[in-house]
Protein backbone atom coordinates (compact mmCIF):
# COMPACT_ATOMS: atom_id res chain seq x y z
CA UNK A 1 0.00 0.00 0.00
CA UNK A 2 1.39 3.20 -1.19
CA UNK A 3 1.79 5.95 1.31
CA UNK A 4 -0.41 9.06 -0.03
CA UNK A 5 -0.33 12.14 2.30
CA UNK A 6 2.01 13.61 4.73
CA UNK A 7 -0.77 13.33 7.47
CA UNK A 8 -0.18 9.54 7.24
CA UNK A 9 3.18 9.73 7.43
CA UNK A 10 2.97 12.09 10.42
CA UNK A 11 0.55 9.48 11.85
CA UNK A 12 2.78 6.46 11.25
CA UNK A 13 5.58 8.56 13.49
CA UNK A 14 3.14 9.29 16.13
CA UNK A 15 2.37 5.43 16.08
CA UNK A 16 -1.34 6.60 16.95
CA UNK A 17 -0.69 6.41 20.91
CA UNK A 18 -3.64 8.86 21.43
CA UNK A 19 -7.08 8.65 20.20
CA UNK A 20 -8.38 12.26 20.02
CA UNK A 21 -11.79 13.40 20.08
CA UNK A 22 -13.68 16.20 21.06
CA UNK A 23 -13.21 17.38 23.88
CA UNK A 24 -10.96 14.28 24.78
CA UNK A 25 -7.48 12.94 24.46
CA UNK A 26 -7.74 9.09 25.39
CA UNK A 27 -4.50 7.17 26.13
CA UNK A 28 -3.88 3.64 23.97
CA UNK A 29 -2.07 2.33 26.11
CA UNK A 30 -5.33 0.00 27.21
CA UNK A 31 -8.57 -0.91 25.46
CA UNK A 32 -11.06 1.33 24.80
CA UNK A 33 -14.62 0.17 25.65
CA UNK A 34 -17.45 2.04 23.84
CA UNK A 35 -21.03 1.66 25.64
CA UNK A 36 -24.10 1.42 23.49
CA UNK A 37 -27.48 3.43 24.24
CA UNK A 38 -29.90 2.93 22.35
CA UNK A 39 -32.49 5.37 22.47
CA UNK A 40 -35.08 3.49 20.29
CA UNK A 41 -37.95 0.83 20.43
CA UNK A 42 -36.87 -1.50 18.38
CA UNK A 43 -32.61 -2.27 18.48
CA UNK A 44 -32.24 -5.60 17.96
CA UNK A 45 -30.69 -6.70 21.75
CA UNK A 46 -32.15 -3.93 23.57
CA UNK A 47 -34.83 -2.13 22.18
CA UNK A 48 -37.16 -0.12 24.42
CA UNK A 49 -35.24 -0.14 27.57
CA UNK A 50 -33.61 3.12 27.34
CA UNK A 51 -36.10 5.11 25.13
CA UNK A 52 -37.21 7.44 27.59
CA UNK A 53 -35.24 10.27 28.00
CA UNK A 54 -34.62 9.47 31.62
CA UNK A 55 -34.00 5.94 31.24
CA UNK A 56 -31.68 6.53 28.74
CA UNK A 57 -29.39 8.72 31.32
CA UNK A 58 -29.62 6.63 34.27
CA UNK A 59 -28.03 3.77 31.97
CA UNK A 60 -25.82 6.19 31.09
CA UNK A 61 -24.79 6.86 34.43
CA UNK A 62 -24.45 3.40 35.22
CA UNK A 63 -21.81 2.50 32.38
CA UNK A 64 -19.98 5.64 33.77
CA UNK A 65 -19.99 4.05 37.19
CA UNK A 66 -18.80 0.70 35.54
CA UNK A 67 -15.78 2.03 33.71
CA UNK A 68 -16.58 3.18 30.09
CA UNK A 69 -14.43 5.02 28.44
CA UNK A 70 -16.67 6.20 25.34
CA UNK A 71 -21.04 6.37 25.32
CA UNK A 72 -21.95 5.87 22.10
CA UNK A 73 -25.84 6.88 21.50
CA UNK A 74 -28.35 6.06 18.63
CA UNK A 75 -31.83 6.92 18.00
CA UNK A 76 -32.44 4.40 14.46
CA UNK A 77 -31.80 0.94 14.75
CA UNK A 78 -29.94 -0.39 11.80
CA UNK A 79 -30.37 -3.84 12.32
CA UNK A 80 -31.30 -6.22 9.54
CA UNK A 81 -34.73 -5.37 7.96
CA UNK A 82 -35.01 -2.32 10.27
CA UNK A 83 -37.05 0.26 9.32
CA UNK A 84 -35.70 3.61 9.03
CA UNK A 85 -37.32 6.55 10.76
CA UNK A 86 -37.78 9.97 10.04
CA UNK A 87 -35.23 13.12 11.17
CA UNK A 88 -37.68 14.56 12.93
CA UNK A 89 -38.45 11.47 15.06
CA UNK A 90 -34.14 10.88 15.37
CA UNK A 91 -34.00 14.23 16.80
CA UNK A 92 -37.08 14.04 19.09
CA UNK A 93 -35.34 11.19 20.66
CA UNK A 94 -31.91 12.19 20.64
CA UNK A 95 -32.33 15.99 21.73
CA UNK A 96 -33.42 15.45 25.42
CA UNK A 97 -30.61 12.69 25.88
CA UNK A 98 -27.27 14.95 24.04
CA UNK A 99 -28.41 17.76 26.46
CA UNK A 100 -28.66 15.09 29.47
CA UNK A 101 -25.37 14.07 28.60
CA UNK A 102 -23.41 17.21 28.71
CA UNK A 103 -23.01 17.24 32.36
CA UNK A 104 -21.68 13.39 32.29
CA UNK A 105 -17.70 13.92 31.76
CA UNK A 106 -17.14 11.64 28.96
CA UNK A 107 -16.92 11.49 25.63
CA UNK A 108 -20.40 11.25 23.95
CA UNK A 109 -20.21 9.71 20.84
CA UNK A 110 -23.45 10.10 18.09
CA UNK A 111 -24.51 7.14 15.96
CA UNK A 112 -26.41 8.62 12.66
CA UNK A 113 -25.78 8.31 9.25
CA UNK A 114 -27.87 11.74 8.70
CA UNK A 115 -25.91 15.34 8.48
CA UNK A 116 -29.32 17.23 9.67
CA UNK A 117 -29.17 15.05 12.43
CA UNK A 118 -25.13 15.07 13.09
CA UNK A 119 -25.34 18.58 12.77
CA UNK A 120 -27.88 19.11 15.94
CA UNK A 121 -25.67 16.46 17.51
CA UNK A 122 -22.69 19.10 16.77
CA UNK A 123 -24.34 22.08 17.88
CA UNK A 124 -24.92 19.83 21.20
CA UNK A 125 -21.21 19.08 22.01
CA UNK A 126 -20.85 15.49 20.15
CA UNK A 127 -17.07 14.52 20.70
CA UNK A 128 -17.41 11.61 17.96
CA UNK A 129 -19.78 11.23 14.84
CA UNK A 130 -20.09 7.36 14.28
CA UNK A 131 -21.52 6.86 10.73
CA UNK A 132 -22.48 3.30 9.50
CA UNK A 133 -22.40 4.54 5.90
CA UNK A 134 -18.68 5.50 6.03
CA UNK A 135 -18.75 8.90 5.59
CA UNK A 136 -19.74 8.40 1.94
CA UNK A 137 -22.20 11.43 1.64
CA UNK A 138 -20.66 14.63 0.69
CA UNK A 139 -22.84 17.00 2.96
CA UNK A 140 -21.69 14.52 5.92
CA UNK A 141 -18.11 15.16 4.95
CA UNK A 142 -18.77 18.91 4.57
CA UNK A 143 -20.12 18.73 8.47
CA UNK A 144 -15.97 18.20 9.61
CA UNK A 145 -15.35 21.80 8.16
CA UNK A 146 -17.47 23.27 10.63
CA UNK A 147 -15.64 25.17 13.58
CA UNK A 148 -17.83 22.70 16.01
CA UNK A 149 -16.37 19.65 14.31
CA UNK A 150 -13.14 20.88 14.58
CA UNK A 151 -11.79 18.02 17.16
CA UNK A 152 -14.59 15.79 17.09
CA UNK A 153 -13.67 11.88 16.18
CA UNK A 154 -15.22 9.94 13.11
CA UNK A 155 -15.79 6.50 12.84
CA UNK A 156 -15.79 5.25 8.81
CA UNK A 157 -17.57 2.06 9.55
CA UNK A 158 -18.58 -0.19 6.24
CA UNK A 159 -21.65 -1.42 5.40
CA UNK A 160 -23.17 -2.96 1.84
CA UNK A 161 -26.70 -2.22 0.67
CA UNK A 162 -29.03 -0.68 3.06
CA UNK A 163 -30.14 -2.26 6.88
CA UNK A 164 -33.46 -3.02 5.40
CA UNK A 165 -32.03 -5.61 2.77
CA UNK A 166 -28.55 -5.70 3.57
CA UNK A 167 -28.69 -9.74 4.95
CA UNK A 168 -30.44 -10.62 1.83
CA UNK A 169 -27.55 -12.06 -0.01
CA UNK A 170 -24.20 -9.97 0.38
CA UNK A 171 -21.79 -10.62 -1.93
CA UNK A 172 -18.18 -9.86 -2.24
CA UNK A 173 -15.68 -11.43 -5.17
CA UNK A 174 -12.44 -10.65 -1.90
CA UNK A 175 -14.02 -9.30 0.93
CA UNK A 176 -10.77 -8.11 2.86
CA UNK A 177 -9.62 -6.03 0.38
CA UNK A 178 -12.95 -4.77 -0.53
CA UNK A 179 -14.23 -3.80 2.86
CA UNK A 180 -10.34 -2.49 3.77
CA UNK A 181 -9.86 -0.95 0.63
CA UNK A 182 -12.99 1.37 1.37
CA UNK A 183 -12.05 2.18 4.69
CA UNK A 184 -8.94 3.48 3.04
CA UNK A 185 -10.10 5.33 0.51
CA UNK A 186 -12.75 7.08 3.11
CA UNK A 187 -10.01 7.71 5.26
CA UNK A 188 -7.53 9.32 2.73
CA UNK A 189 -10.45 11.57 1.71
CA UNK A 190 -11.04 12.64 5.16
CA UNK A 191 -7.50 13.29 5.57
CA UNK A 192 -7.23 15.09 2.44
CA UNK A 193 -10.12 17.48 4.16
CA UNK A 194 -7.82 18.47 7.23
CA UNK A 195 -8.82 15.59 9.61
CA UNK A 196 -6.15 14.21 11.60
CA UNK A 197 -5.42 9.92 11.58
CA UNK A 198 -5.56 10.33 15.52
CA UNK A 199 -9.37 10.86 15.06
CA UNK A 200 -10.24 8.54 12.89
CA UNK A 201 -11.52 5.48 13.52
CA UNK A 202 -12.23 2.76 11.05
CA UNK A 203 -15.08 -0.03 11.22
CA UNK A 204 -15.49 -3.27 9.32
CA UNK A 205 -19.23 -3.25 9.74
CA UNK A 206 -19.60 -6.52 11.55
CA UNK A 207 -23.29 -8.00 10.48
CA UNK A 208 -23.72 -5.12 7.97
CA UNK A 209 -23.63 -6.86 4.37
CA UNK A 210 -21.78 -9.96 5.50
CA UNK A 211 -22.55 -13.36 5.97
CA UNK A 212 -20.88 -15.34 8.87
CA UNK A 213 -18.08 -16.29 6.48
CA UNK A 214 -17.10 -12.86 5.65
CA UNK A 215 -17.41 -11.56 9.08
CA UNK A 216 -14.66 -14.29 10.22
CA UNK A 217 -12.71 -13.48 7.56
CA UNK A 218 -12.45 -9.58 8.33
CA UNK A 219 -12.19 -10.37 11.67
CA UNK A 220 -8.99 -12.55 11.78
CA UNK A 221 -7.72 -9.95 9.25
CA UNK A 222 -8.01 -6.85 11.83
CA UNK A 223 -4.37 -6.86 11.93
CA UNK A 224 -2.81 -6.87 9.00
CA UNK A 225 -3.66 -3.86 7.03
CA UNK A 226 -1.57 -0.54 7.27
CA UNK A 227 -4.83 1.68 8.25
CA UNK A 228 -4.90 5.39 8.33
CA UNK A 229 -6.76 5.69 11.78
CA UNK A 230 -7.47 3.33 14.49
CA UNK A 231 -9.77 0.10 14.48
CA UNK A 232 -12.68 0.08 16.38
CA UNK A 233 -15.11 -2.89 16.53
CA UNK A 234 -18.67 -3.66 16.98
CA UNK A 235 -19.33 -7.70 17.67
CA UNK A 236 -21.32 -7.26 20.61
CA UNK A 237 -24.53 -9.85 20.83
CA UNK A 238 -24.22 -10.09 16.93
CA UNK A 239 -25.90 -12.65 15.17
CA UNK A 240 -22.30 -14.32 14.14
CA UNK A 241 -22.34 -15.17 18.01
CA UNK A 242 -25.54 -17.47 17.77
CA UNK A 243 -23.94 -19.01 14.52
CA UNK A 244 -20.89 -19.76 15.87
CA UNK A 245 -22.12 -20.89 19.37
CA UNK A 246 -25.28 -22.47 18.10
CA UNK A 247 -27.22 -20.62 20.83
CA UNK A 248 -29.84 -18.87 18.73
CA UNK A 249 -31.72 -17.58 21.85
CA UNK A 250 -32.27 -13.63 22.46
CA UNK A 251 -29.34 -11.47 21.69
CA UNK A 252 -28.69 -10.72 25.54
CA UNK A 253 -27.85 -14.07 26.25
CA UNK A 254 -24.54 -13.90 24.44
CA UNK A 255 -22.52 -12.20 26.85
CA UNK A 256 -19.97 -15.41 27.06
CA UNK A 257 -19.92 -14.93 23.26
CA UNK A 258 -19.47 -11.26 23.19
CA UNK A 259 -16.81 -11.27 25.95
CA UNK A 260 -14.41 -14.07 24.09
CA UNK A 261 -14.94 -11.77 20.61
CA UNK A 262 -13.90 -8.81 22.56
CA UNK A 263 -11.09 -10.24 24.11
CA UNK A 264 -9.66 -11.59 21.00
CA UNK A 265 -9.88 -8.13 19.05
CA UNK A 266 -8.71 -6.20 21.76
CA UNK A 267 -5.85 -8.57 22.97
CA UNK A 268 -4.61 -10.77 19.40
CA UNK A 269 -5.80 -8.22 17.03
CA UNK A 270 -5.02 -4.62 18.95
CA UNK A 271 -8.09 -2.84 18.34
CA UNK A 272 -8.23 -0.04 19.60
CA UNK A 273 -12.03 0.48 20.45
CA UNK A 274 -14.70 -2.11 21.21
CA UNK A 275 -18.50 -1.21 21.09
CA UNK A 276 -20.50 -3.19 23.56
CA UNK A 277 -23.79 -3.68 25.05
CA UNK A 278 -22.21 -4.82 28.22
CA UNK A 279 -19.86 -2.12 30.09
CA UNK A 280 -19.41 -4.07 33.53
CA UNK A 281 -18.60 -7.29 31.97
CA UNK A 282 -16.36 -6.01 29.58
CA UNK A 283 -14.28 -3.78 31.88
CA UNK A 284 -14.28 -6.67 34.33
CA UNK A 285 -12.44 -9.12 31.27
CA UNK A 286 -10.26 -6.62 30.34
CA UNK A 287 -9.25 -5.36 33.88
CA UNK A 288 -8.39 -9.31 34.43
CA UNK A 289 -6.52 -10.14 31.20
CA UNK A 290 -4.16 -6.65 32.07
CA UNK A 291 -3.82 -7.84 35.62
CA UNK A 292 -2.44 -11.25 34.44
CA UNK A 293 0.00 -9.35 32.29
CA UNK A 294 -1.87 -10.10 28.73
CA UNK A 295 -0.59 -7.14 26.60
CA UNK A 296 -2.65 -5.87 23.46
CA UNK A 297 -0.44 -5.98 20.62
CA UNK A 298 0.67 -2.49 19.46
CA UNK A 299 -2.07 -2.56 17.55
CA UNK A 300 -4.28 -1.25 14.58
N1 LIG B 1 -23.49 -1.86 15.14
C1 LIG B 1 -24.74 -1.42 15.36
C2 LIG B 1 -25.03 -0.04 15.34
N2 LIG B 1 -24.05 0.86 15.14
N3 LIG B 1 -21.78 1.35 14.73
C3 LIG B 1 -20.52 0.94 14.51
N4 LIG B 1 -19.55 1.82 14.31
N5 LIG B 1 -20.20 -0.40 14.50
C4 LIG B 1 -21.15 -1.36 14.69
O1 LIG B 1 -20.80 -2.56 14.63
C5 LIG B 1 -22.49 -0.95 14.92
C6 LIG B 1 -22.78 0.45 14.93
C7 LIG B 1 -25.81 -2.40 15.63
O2 LIG B 1 -25.89 -2.68 17.01
P1 LIG B 1 -26.95 -1.99 18.00
O3 LIG B 1 -26.73 -0.52 18.07
O4 LIG B 1 -26.91 -2.67 19.31
O5 LIG B 1 -28.34 -2.36 17.36
P2 LIG B 1 -29.42 -1.53 16.57
O6 LIG B 1 -28.79 -1.04 15.30
O7 LIG B 1 -30.53 -2.52 16.34
O8 LIG B 1 -29.85 -0.37 17.42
Amino acid sequence: MSLPTASVEKSQVLDLAFFLCGRYRLARNRPLVMGILNVTPDSFSDGGQHFSPSAALDAAQLMKEQGVDILDVGAESTRPGADPVSEDEELRRLIPVLEGLQALGLPISLDSRRPRVVRQGLDLGVDLINDVTGFRDPDMQALLQLPQAKHCGVCIMHMQGEPQTMQADPRYEHVVEEVFGFLTQQAKHLLAQGVDSERILLDPGFGFGKTLHHNLALLNALDKPAMHGHVLVGLSRKRMIGELTGHHGPPAERLGGSLAAALYAAFYKGVAVVRVHDVQATVQAFTLWNALGVRAPAGS
